[in-house]
C-alpha cells in the first residue's frame, strides 16, 4: 500500500499575464492582484494541512503555468522500500508545452527517478486521479491515448494499476479532475457526468448537485478537504462524512477553467 498522506507541495505564483491564459469559461478575464491573493491563501491552506510548500517564481512567458499540476505526475513509493518517481508530462495545449522544462529541472533534483511522456503522446496532470493503489487516467482533449498508455506502463512498473476514463465527449469538463476527486477509503466525489461509469462501480460515490459541479475539484490532505468557497451543501456533506474542510476562494482561477488541485503538485 502506498503512503497516502503527502508532506510536500510545489506551487508556482501566477504571472502578470494570467489573463492571456487559455479559457473556455464565460466568466470574464481574471484579475491578477486578486489571483495573487487567492494563490497566497491557497498556499497558506496547504501549510495548515501540514505540507511544506516550495514556491517557484512566476514564469511570465507561460500564462497558464500557475496550474503546475498539469506538468508532472508524482508516483509515490508503493512499498516502504520503494522509490518516488516524477513523470514529466507533455501538455496537450501547444502554448503549455514549454512549461515542463523548468519543472523537470526541479523535480530531477527532488526525486530518485524521473520519466517523461514522449511524442506523439500528450498528457496533462489534471487528467490523472490517484486513488490509493489505482490511478484513473482521463483521455481528454488534452491527454491522448498514447500519453495515457505511456503513463499506464510506468504505473505498472511501480506496482500500480490504472484504468482509462474517456471524457472527450463531456463538453463541460476540461480535465478528468474537473469532475471528480478521490477522498480515500474507496470514496469518490463525482459530478453527474461520471455517475454510472463502470470504472467507478466498486467505489462509494458522493454526487454533487446540479449547479455545484465546479466543487468536484477538491483535494484531500491528511483528513482535511480543501474545497472551493461557495458550496455549502457539499461542505456539509463532507462534514457529515467526518472530514474537516478548508474553503478557498477560487474565482480568478475558475475563469481560466482551473480548480484547486491544479495549483499544486503534492507528494
Ligand atoms: C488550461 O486550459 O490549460 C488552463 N487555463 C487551466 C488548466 C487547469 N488545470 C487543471 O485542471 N489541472
Amino acid at each position: 500500500m502506498s503512503e497516502r498522506n503527502p508532506t510536500r507541495a510545489l506551487v508556482r505564483a501566477p504571472g502578470r499575464n494570467l489573463a492571456s491564459g487559455l479559457r473556455s469559461a464565460n466568466l470574464g478575464a481574471p484579475h491578477y492582484l486578486l489571483a495573487l491573493e487567492q494563490h497566497a491563501a491557497y498556499c497558506e491552506a496547504l501549510e495548515r494541512c501540514g505540507l511544506t510548500v516550495t514556491h517557484l517564481p512566476a514564469a511570465e512567458q507561460y500564462p497558464d503555468s500557475t496550474f503546475v499540476e498539469d506538468t508532472a505526475v508524482i508516483i509515490r513509493p508503493h512499498s516502504p522500500t520503494g522509490r518516488h518517481c516524477a513523470v514529466i508530462t507533455r501538455p496537450g495545449a501547444d502554448s503549455r508545452k514549454g512549461e515542463t522544462a523548468s519543472i523537470e529541472q526541479i523535480l530531477a533534483q527532488t526525486f530518485e527517478e524521473t520519466r517523461a511522456i514522449l511524442a506523439p503522446g500528450t498528457l496533462d496532470g489534471g487528467d490523472i486521479c490517484e486513488a490509493d493503489d489505482h490511478f484513473f487516467i482521463g483521455i481528454s482533449r488534452r491527454t491522448n491515448e498514447q500519453g495515457a498508455a505511456q503513463l499506464a506502463e510506468f504505473l505498472i512498473s511501480f506496482g500500480y494499476s490504472s484504468s482509462f476514463v474517456d471524457i472527450r465527449n463531456m463538453e463541460r469538463i476540461l480535465h478528468l479532475k474537473s469532475g471528480m476527486a478521490y477522498l480515500g477509503n474507496k470514496r469518490l466525489v463525482v459530478t453527474g457526468d461520471f455517475a454510472g461509469l463502470p470504472q467507478f462501480a466498486d467505489y462509494e460515490l458522493v454526487r454533487l448537485n446540479p449547479g455545484d459541479e465546479y466543487a468536484a475539484n477538491c483535494v484531500l490532505i491528511n483528513n482535511t478537504v480543501l474545497i472551493t468557497a461557495g458550496f455549502p451543501v457539499f461542505e456539509s456533506t463532507l462534514k457529515s462524512l467526518g472530514y474537516q474542510t478548508l474553503q478557498i476562494d477560487m474565482s480568478e482561477f475558475q475563469k481560466l477553467d482551473g480548480g484547486l488541485s491544479c495549483l499544486s503538485l503534492r507528494w
